[in-house]
């Protein structure tokens, strides 16, 4: 029933954190999606994510159809609409913005949604996802139209994930948005994180080996990055970042 989730959270258990591959088929095109798949089979990730703003030039059940024929990671659904539900995934992750105050994102995306995930049959794994200030105005600050929690403010953060905890949710996601420029606080994923009993996954603009493995001692249990390997070619980097959200496994080895 839960399997992609008590997946994950084994993998953390065992190795002490996962790393997530975020691919938005919008910016990047098929053969760099299957490049990427394969690379993220043989470095170590441990889910791939697929999940893009605008679906501006993609056929979104097509990229996920292509990823999952060369990899068996399982592929989990992050929308950034209810229009991108498909059955293709394994999971989806099912994300109410709690940040915000906007209630296209707190209930009508959801609402227009919920039907397409049962028509899928895919897992649901029910996401508290909170925007933090990064230092400049983001894709999703801008389209979600929402203020960010603002990053000195680890008790505004601690108070959002504990609301979702209580409200059934089964992870929450602290974002600082793709590519940002100032990246979710260490600090702030320690406070969450030592304050809540849901897994804290991180993303936005993390970049390095340092990045993952501060997040990780922090208490992130899962590493989001999606940027970088838009811009990049070669992903010899990948193992190394995954190696940094496996701290278990560095110290066994
Ligand atoms: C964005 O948190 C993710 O939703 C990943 O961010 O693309 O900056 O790695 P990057």
């Amino acid at each position: 029933m839960d399997s992609v989730y008590n997946s994950l959270l084994n993998t953390r258990r065992e190795r002490g954190g996962c790393f997530f591959l975020l691919l938005d088929p919008d910016r990047m095109d098929a053969r760099k999606v299957i490049e990427l798949s394969e690379a993220a089979m043989e470095c170590g990730v441990d889910a791939i994510l697929v999940g893009t703003s605008f679906m501006l030039h993609s056929n979104f059940s097509e990229s996920i159809r292509r990823i999952k024929s060369v990899t068996e990671l399982p592929v989990l659904i992050f929308p950034g609409s209810y229009t991108q539900v498909t059955s293709g995934a394994d999971a989806i992750l099912f994300t109410m913005l709690i940040s915000g105050r906007n209630p296209q994102y707190l209930i009508d995306e959801q609402v227009k949604g919920a039907p397409m995930v049962k028509e899928a049959g895919i897992e649901v794994i029910p996401t508290g996802y909170m925007l933090i200030e990064s230092g400049t105005l983001t894709s999703v600050q801008f389209i979600s139209n929402t203020m960010p929690i603002p990053r000195g403010k680890p008790d505004i953060a601690c108070a959002h994930a504990l609301a979702a905890q209580y409200l059934g949710m089964k992870m929450v996601y602290l974002e600082a948005g793709s590519g940002a420029e100032q990246t979710v606080p260490v600090e702030m994923v320690r406070a969450v994180a030592s304050y809540v009993d849901i897994p804290v996954m991180v993303g936005g603009g993390l970049e390095s080996v340092e990045d993952c493995a501060a997040r990780v001692e922090a208490g992130a249990a899962n590493i989001v990055m999606g940027n970088r390997f838009e811009r990049d070619s070669g992903f010899h980097y990948l193992r190394d970042l995954t190696a940094a959200s496996h701290p278990v496994e560095m110290v066994t080895i």
